[in-house]
This record gives C-alpha cells, sequence and structure tokens, in this order.
C-alpha cells in the first residue's frame, strides 16, 4: 500500500508496510494503576497522573527539564496599532536562560483601547488568519517561533538551542517545543494586560501536537486545542484509520524521529505493546476542558484515530465529574488550521470561560462509538 504526502515542493511517496493489525487493540486503562490497583479517589487520580506523564515522557518525548529557568523581555521589535485601529500588535524578544540565554521572538496581538486583562490564545508557531476577530472579541493573541527552542529539520537533526542548554536531558523536539510554550507562558503572565486564569494553548500539525503536550503538562494553561494533531498527538495509536500515519511511518530516521524520544521507534508496528495510547495525554488535562478540532478528510492525522482517543479519555472525565471537559470537532475538508477552527475554539472558551452557550455540538466524531 502506498501513501503520497506532498512536502513542500516535491511530492514524498512513502511505502508503508501493510495496515498494523492493531485496529482492536483494547487501551490501557487510564483509571487502574500500573501494578493493576483500581484509581478510587481524587488523590488516587493524581499519583495515577503522575505515573501516566512519566509513561509518556519516559517512552514517546523524551524528559524535560524540571530546573526553573529565568525568561525575560529582551527587546520589543515592533509596536504599532492595526486592523483599523482593534489591535495593538508587538513583537518582542524574549531571553530565555540565565547564562547563555537563547532568543525566541514572540508576536502578540492584544484588543487595542482598553486595559484588560483579557483572556489569551497562546499559538505554538507564528500566524493566524483570524486575529481581528479574535482582538474584538476580547481576546488576546499571541504567538511564537517555536524553532527558537529546537530547530525542525527532516532527517538530519540538530541540537537546537533548548536541548543545548539541558545536555543531560533526552527530549526531543516536541518536547522541547512544548517546554518553550510553558517558557513563553512564564512571559504572558508577567503582562498585566493577561488574565493568568484564562489562556488556551493552541497549534496545529506538528504544532498541535506540542500543544497537547504543552497543556497535559502544565497546568495554568486552562484550555487545551490541538488542532489537526494526529499521530502523536490527540490521535491513537491503536486505532489506525486509512491512510493515515503510522508509528512506524513518523518515526523514521529520514522523517521524523529527532521529534521523539530516540527510542521511540521501537513501538513501530507493536502498538499494543505501548504502555500508554494517546487518550493519556488528553486525560492528563482533566479536570481542564480539552477540545480537539480536526477535519473529516485530513485521513494522514487519523480522524477516526482522534475521535477513539477522545472516548478512550472519557471515563477520566466522568470520573473527576467534569464530562463535558472533553471535547472532539470535526468539520468536512483538509489539512488546515482555518477560520472555521478558531471559531469553535472561542466559542468553547467563552463557554468555558464566561458560561455562554456553546454553539455547535463538541462530542461528535467519526468511527465506531
Ligand atoms: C507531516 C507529518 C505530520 C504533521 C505534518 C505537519 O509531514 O507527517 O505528522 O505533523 O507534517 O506538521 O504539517
Amino acid at each position: 500500500m502506498l501513501f503520497s504526502v506532498l512536502c513542500v515542493a516535491s511530492v514524498v511517496v512513502l511505502a508503508a508496510s501493510e495496515p498494523p493489525a492493531v485496529s482492536t487493540a483494547p487501551f490501557p486503562d487510564p483509571l487502574v494503576f500500573e501494578n493493576g490497583e483500581p484509581v478510587e479517589t481524587q488523590e488516587d487520580w493524581q499519583t495515577r497522573r503522575a505515573e501516566m506523564r512519566d509513561l509518556m515522557l519516559r517512552n514517546q518525548y523524551g524528559a524535560i527539564p524540571s530546573a526553573p529557568v529565568p525568561v525575560r523581555l529582551a527587546e520589543t521589535l515592533a509596536e504599532e496599532t492595526q486592523n483599523n485601529g482593534a489591535t495593538l500588535f508587538r513583537t518582542v524578544r524574549l531571553a530565555v536562560g540565565a547564562e547563555n540565554a537563547f532568543p525566541v521572538r514572540v508576536e502578540m496581538y492584544l484588543p487595542a483601547g482598553g486595559a484588560g486583562p483579557y483572556p489569551a490564545i497562546l499559538r505554538v508557531g507564528l500566524g493566524c488568519p483570524v486575529v481581528q476577530e479574535i482582538n474584538e472579541r476580547g481576546y488576546i493573541f499571541a504567538c511564537y517561533e517555536n524553532q527558537d527552542f529546537d530547530f525542525d529539520t527532516l532527517g538530519n537533526d540538530k541540537i537546537g538551542p533548548a536541548q543545548a542548554m539541558f545536555p543531560d536531558c533526552d527530549w526531543g523536539s516536541l518536547a522541547a517545543w512544548a517546554w518553550g510554550a510553558s517558557r513563553v507562558l512564564d512571559y504572558l503572565l508577567t503582562l498585566p494586560e493577561v488574565d493568568p486564569q484564562r489562556v488556551v494553548i493552541t497549534g496545529h500539525s506538528r504544532t498541535g501536537k506540542t500543544a497537547l503536550l504543552a497543556g497535559a503538562l502544565d497546568e495554568r494553561f486552562a484550555l487545551v486545542v490541538p488542532n489537526g494533531s494526529g499521530c502523536g498527538g490527540a490521535a491513537a495509536y491503536r486505532r489506525y484509520g486509512p491512510e493515515c500515519e503510522t508509528l512506524e511511518l513518523i518515526t523514521r530516521p529520514s522523517r521524523f524521529a529527532s521529534w521523539f524520544h530516540k527510542d521511540f521507534r521501537r513501538f513501530a508496528d507493536k502498538e499494543p505493546e505501548l504502555p500508554f495510547d494517546q487518550h493519556f495525554l488528553r486525560a492528563l488535562v482533566a479536570p481542564r476542558p480539552v477540545l480537539s478540532t480536526d477535519a473529516l478528510g485530513d485521513l494522514w492525522a487519523n480522524p477516526i484515530g482522534t475521535a477513539a482517543a477522545c472516548r478512550a479519555a472519557q471515563p477520566v472525565f466522568e470520573f473527576l465529574g467534569v464530562s463535558e471537559n472533553n471535547a472532539m470537532h470535526f468539520r468536512e475538508g483538509k489539512h488546515d488550521q482555518l477560520p472555521e477552527d478558531y471559531r469553535v475554539l472561542l466559542d468553547f472558551a467563552d463557554h468555558h470561560f464566561f458560561g455562554k452557550p456553546l454553539t455547535c455540538t463538541y462530542g461528535e466524531g467519526p468511527g465506531e462509538k
């Protein structure tokens, strides 16, 4: 079976192994400890959550440094009003680290004319098609250059600035970018314009994977919205839909092995042996709300697998008494983070932050129920 993948200007044809016979493998139970004991209390859940976090980092993403690192504003590069006065645009350069600090570019689009504090959407990676609308709805949009933390290389991995700062840490790019989201959040939380209780983390595709990881690990993110995140993000390894990216494909040395822990590829074609699946990552967000936004035609990102992982995480949200906080949304169309996806995000955020009514269904997805 062949998959064709459009890659920048050239077409890369990947020879995939036959679809692995994993489609009905049971999901590990997030409410049962590794020693077989059930999770019965809130306290048990906290312990189990730490166990799950450790399993995912140790096997898939690599360790994330726990030592605090100073983050300071090095320079304001630009500040101007945009969008007919709706937006105050500001670009800054942060310095991350004490000695040998490295620079990180952050772009912020603030509602102009008020003082805030405003809820904020932090996006992994630069760019957004609906900044004006976001500002007019009373939200800040901020984004950062994730490659300032680690380079995004296809095949030839290069040690990035964050990894150079922590040479003993065995993390891949996704973990470095997610750690970067937390460092940018450190800075955002120093700004009087930002409402510290209402920061959303989002991203698309590889940066959607990063957003889910960052939101799972850092509880200061109040709402977590991975878009089109697929393999290594919101999609389950045990439920491959047609033409989707698999663990074997994504961890090829010539592809994206460097996004992950260096030994993750040992699970290629052995998905049932994974001591976790991506529903664990989603469950780590609980009790906070998580919303995956995806496209039904984005087969490479495995919409069936994302819906399956969402359902498999649901018992944790039920257990914590927040059944509505585990949400998924699928639109028609292809792989992108469109204005429609941002509107779904904003409506969901308005609901959770300000009690506004939901505008669409957030619980339905493809595949077996
Ligand atoms: C693809 C990769 C996906 C996704 C995508 C992107 O080539 O296979 O996992 O991350 O890139 O980030 O655009």
